[in-house]
């Protein structure tokens, strides 16, 4: 087997995610914790994961769980201590398990001391660190809006100026052009790096170059500069894993972002396809169903666009975005078998896999009340459309299939009371189906979701041709078909997926039956042409 560059080991790893508030709960208060994590990372060794990205854990008022900080080198006492932190770091290597940090660099919270310093006066030497302007109370500089409703600018008396905010009112955004922010910046990260994280994802970096005077908020003109210079300062020679999340990232801007050259980042996430469905122009609230060519023809676009000149992160889910099951494929009566299909479709690309927590057990979206919703932007969109008038039963249907706390629901450990998340009261409720969906099933079940996960994880270790193989999209134009190839010298994958619901006949000529079946999400596949509903199969054929 050929070695991935030491220093580049990330593609071939696979990493997890946790959402630390809905993980494990260890001392019954009904929020996840850092203890909670260190219990299960035998789960996670079991499973073959490389390394963790941590949502936030460090301290925050939690306006918006975590994605609010208050003190970059401190963690929040809910999640537990410093200790605590350096634990988790030192565990997880015994578990061959790295923990990458979540950088929210874009802004910090309103409740920083940088922040309560800046508001102070207009000559306090904080001041400069946030985004302000001249205007009048009540006639904000420009109508900007943030992205979870309202105004981006908000007014403060003391100093007579707003300041700029892309998300809530508690997220001052950091003022990048002062280079002591980035200097402040720079010298917190290292300190993360020595306590001994591996590597991080940074939250909305292709936002921190904002000209809110010529409203532009997303890949301002010095964005590249920024990001190299802190990749220059911090991330560079230190074998770390570094993802951006970049919700503006076209093939092009990805090929900065991950520079083969380093001079970046690792990757970034893109979100071509994650916003293919919403009606062009509108919101993530206002759905319409997949497009499936258009679906097909953006992975091919990122998968050939990238090859031997940047790297994919794989992923369908995070902590912001529904579950993949409920959202692309079927979680009634096919859940298990479209939750495995999903997973060979995506895991035979090119690129580093994210798997978000429970998607390994194909956990599903929740419908609840109102009330019984914890998110911000969920909350804040409910009050504005109903404001604007929209019917209360599309607004529902909206969040149902579409809002964050989908992805929140604590983590299904096993069938006893609160799915085994905690002793106590959980943040928010626990998705009614835990008693069957849960990870105390799976794990023994060597048919089950989980199994097939880690089958697709011993797969990519033990085969190079899904590191650096070249990727061939077939069918292109089929309807119902997603499949593809990758070869190197040595091996050939083929991955046919019968995306939708119907028993179908698949087009390919059966150039599948000199090769070995390696993965697949029926028991008795008997190799024909014929695929049941969400058949999905991967198969190698050896060269020599
Ligand atoms: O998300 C970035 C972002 O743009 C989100 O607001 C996204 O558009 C939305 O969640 C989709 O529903 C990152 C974090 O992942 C998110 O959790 C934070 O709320 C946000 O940044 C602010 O830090
Ligand atoms: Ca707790």
């Amino acid at each position: 087997m050929t070695k991935v560059n030491d220093e580049k080991w990330w593609k071939k790893a696979i990493v997890y995610q946790i959402y630390p508030r809905s993980f494990q709960d260890s001392n019954g208060d009904g929020i996840g914790d850092l203890n909670g994590i260190i219990r299960r990372l035998d789960y996670l060794e079991n499973l073959g994961i490389d390394a963790i990205w941590l949502s936030p854990v460090c301290q925050s008022p939690q306006d918006d769980n975590g994605y609010d900080i208050s003190d970059y080198q401190n963690i929040d006492p809910m999640f537990g201590s410093l200790e605590d932190m350096e634990q988790l770091i030192e565990e997880a290597k015994k578990h061959h398990i790295r923990i990458m940090m979540d950088l929210v660099l874009n802004h910090s919270s309103d409740e920083h001391r940088w922040f309560q310093e800046a508001k102070k006066s207009r000559d306090n030497p904080y001041h400069d660190y946030y985004v302000w302007r001249d205007g009048e109370e009540g006639h904000p500089p420009n109508d900007m809006r943030s992205c979870f409703g309202g105004s981006a600018w908000e007014w403060v008396p003391e100093v007579e100026q707003y300041y700029f905010h892309q998300f809530s009112i508690k997220q001052p955004d950091l003022n990048w052009e002062n280079e002591k922010v980035r200097r402040e910046i720079y010298a917190m990260i290292r300190w993360w790096i020595e306590k001994g994280a591996g590597g991080f994802r940074l939250d909305v970096i292709d936002q921190i170059a904002k000209e809110p005077d010529r409203e532009v908020a997303a890949n301002g003109p010095r964005l590249h500069e920024f990001i190299r210079e802190m990749s220059r300062e911090v991330f560079q020679g230190r074998g770390l894993i570094t993802v951006g999340e970049t919700w503006g990232a076209t093939p092009e801007l990805a090929k900065l972002y991950s520079n083969p050259d380093g001079s970046e980042f690792s990757m970034v996430f893109q979100f071509e396809h994650i916003v293919l469905d919403q009606q062009e122009g509108e919101e993530k609230w206002d759905l319409k169903p997949l497009p499936f060519l258009r679906f097909k023809e953006t992975m091919n676009r990122w998968q050939t666009g990238l090859a031997g000149c940047g790297w994919n992160s794989l992923f369908w889910n995070n902590h912001d975005l529904p579950r993949i099951v409920s959202r692309w494929g079927n979680d009634k009566e096919y859940r298990v078998e479209s939750a495995k299909m999903l997973a060979i479709l995506l895991h035979g690309m090119q690129g580093t896999p994210y798997i978000y927590q429970g998607e390994e057990l194909g956990m599903t979206n929740a419908a609840y009340d109102i009330s019984d919703y914890r998110d911000i932007e969920t909350r804040n969109m409910y009050r504005e459309r109903l404001d604007k008038g929209y019917d209360v039963k599309d607004i529902m249907n909206s969040i149902h299939a579409k809002g964050r706390d989908n992805a929140r629901t604590p983590m299904q450990w096993d069938d006893s009371e609160n799915a085994g998340f905690t002793d106590g009261i959980p943040w928010i409720r626990v998705n009614p189906n835990y008693k069957t969906i849960n990870a105390a099933r799976q794990v023994q079940d060597p048919n089950s979701i989980f199994a097939c996960y880690k089958k697709l994880i011993e797969i990519r270790k033990n085969h190079d041709v899904l590191v650096d193989g070249t990727f061939q999209m077939l069918l292109e134009a089929d309807e119902n078909f997603f499949a593809y190839e990758r070869e190197d010298a040595n091996e050939k994958l083929l991955v046919i997926c019968n995306f939708f619901g119907e028993t179908l006949k698949c087009p390919l000529a059966g150039e599948w039956e000199s090769m070995t079946l390696l993965a697949c999400n029926y028991t008795l596949t008997d190799q024909s042409r014929v695929f049941m509903p969400y058949e999905a199969r991967m198969y190698l054929l050896k060269k020599k």
